[in-house]
């Protein structure tokens, strides 16, 4: 099954009318009915609580599908509390060569965990078009410097889901990594484009070959 996409603005489109570096305008729909069916692998479990700001997004469970019709990673966030259905963030840490040994290190609670690409998405200001903010791929350098959005800016896909408090993210496997067959990942929820809450204490190891497994968290 292929999610239709939700009418991402191009980068280059939103640069040219002024839009801020590394910011784009895109649409934020709420989560349709045959997302939230899908076979979903939860990957890590959290506790309520253990959140860096109260309110700003407290996760409850990080899950995984792979589409493999549209080659496209689908992640779902659960909350237990600080739900934002118009000012949310997301990001996915992805250690994309499976190798802990490389990358570097992740800013959230695991700082033990390293990580070559972060997938995001985090909505600021409503705009003609749709949501402006964050949308995109950046590589574990552009972290370090803050040149977010080195990799892609726009082009991925999100939803809400204010029923279940969940939110979604999708990106094309080839936007993380074109041979991207077995990766190690770390998914976070906030708030206004700021990290608060890692989903889990380790890491997810994800075999797009076989079946996901946690052996880090
Ligand atoms: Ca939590
Ligand atoms: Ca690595």
């Amino acid at each position: 099954m292929r999610l239709a996409s939700t009418g991402v603005i191009a980068a280059a489109a939103c640069l040219a009318c002024g839009e801020p570096v590394g910011q784009s305008v895109f649409d934020v729909a709420s989560a349709p009915d045959q997302l939230r069916a899908l076979p979903w692998k939860v990957l890590a479990t959290d506790p309520s609580g253990d959140d860096n700001r109260r309110g700003w997004g407290d996760g409850r469970t990080f899950a995984f599908h792979h589409d493999p019709a549209g080659d496209t990673l689908w992640f779902r966030w659960e909350l237990h509390d600080g739900y934002d259905p118009e000012t949310p963030a997301v990001s996915v840490a992805f250690d994309t060569d499976s190798n802990q040994l490389t990358g570097a290190p992740w800013y959230g609670s695991n700082k033990d965990f390293r990580f070559e690409v972060l997938v995001s998405v985090g909505p600021l200001d409503r705009v003609q078009g749709g949501w402006r903010g964050y949308n995109g791929v950046t590589d574990s350098v552009g972290v370090v410097t803050q040149s977010w959005m080195n990799r892609q800016q726009g082009g991925l896909v999100f939803y809400t889901d204010a029923p279940f408090e969940a939110y979604y993210l999708g990106v094309a496997r080839s936007d993380v990594s074109p041979a991207l067959e077995r990766f190690n990942v770390i998914g976070s929820v906030g708030r206004r484009a700021r990290w608060n809450d890692d989903i889990g204490s380790g890491f997810a190891s994800v075999d797009l070959l076989g079946s996901p497994s946690v052996p880090g968290a």
